[in-house]
């Protein structure tokens, strides 16, 4: 279960951050308002919620999920991939401090974008990607082992992160979609699949039992549904321009 969650208020550098969706810029009023409709869901999900001002320097800042790996027993500052990115880390060890008497650093040369990192209990796959390489992999795994937990990495062809194409919902349970459906990695899982139509919707978070679904993904929330879940539905179009999802938007810990 998690208790507490840290975001970050999009800035309105925002419609300048990184995109490949070919979706145009985003609206930063629109964005406002969703992501406020987020902080309420995780709210409602029993999160306290820790605000970070936005980052007019970082367009991308809101996307705080990147930046940080956070562990029942450790966090981990990572070192973003996106030279644009680099600097988001910035002021993350004050506040993490509130919470973690461990912090550790990913150093250079390694790179590590934390949208890659997806946790399964004391396990979590790394997405070896553009953002997140095989240095930045080792050193998460080598500081994860330190503390009795396991890591291990899979090799990513076509998403942004690996969390861009799986979530896991607990209870055995994985969204997943395109190249991660015949992943040998994930076979040990009861695979719920999402329709490369809907794919978005592979970027899914469990809060604490519910799950928070993109709106507008019918079929995938019909399938999270059938699974058993209760599910929020969150209208996240603007942060889709920019490629990122729901769980992007958020440390939750
Ligand atoms: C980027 O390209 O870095 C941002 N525009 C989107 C980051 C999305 N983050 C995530 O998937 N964890």
């Amino acid at each position: 279960m998690f208790s507490l969650a840290i975001v970050r208020e999009p800035s309105e550098s925002m419609v300048d951050g990184l995109s490949s969706s070919g979706l145009g810029r985003p609206d930063y009023n629109l964005a406002i308002k969703q992501h406020r409709s987020y902080v309420d869901a995780l709210e409602s999900c029993g999160l306290d919620i820790i605000r970070l001002e936005a980052n007019e320097e970082f367009p991308d800042s809101t996307f705080v999920e990147d930046v940080a790996l956070l562990t029942g027993e450790c966090a981990i500052i990572t070192r973003p991939g996106a030279i644009s990115r680099e600097g988001e880390t910035e002021g993350m060890e004050e506040v993490l401090k509130r919470f973690f008497n461990t912090i550790y650093k990913i150093e250079s040369p390694g790179t590590v974008e934390a949208g890659d990192i997806m946790m399964v209990g004391n396990h979590f796959y790394i997405g070896i990607s553009e953002r997140t390489n095989i240095e930045g992999a080792r050193q998460v795994i080598g500081i994860l082992e330190k503390h009795g937990m396991t890591g291990s990495t899979v090799n990513l062809n076509k998403v942004l992160h690996l969390k861009t194409g799986v979530s896991y919902l607990e209870n055995n349970n994985l969204l997943a979609c395109g190249e991660f459906l015949d992943a040998p990695e994930f076979r040990k899982y009861n695979i719920l699949e999402i329709h490369r139509d809907e794919a978005y919707a592979a970027n899914c978070i469990w809060v604490n039992g519910t799950v928070l679904v993109p709106r507008g993904y019918p079929r995938a929330r019909k399938i999270i549904r059938e699974a058993g879940y209760p599910v929020i539905e969150l209208d996240v179009s603007e942060f889709r321009k920019l490629d990122g999802g729901l769980s992007c938007l958020s440390l939750r810990f």
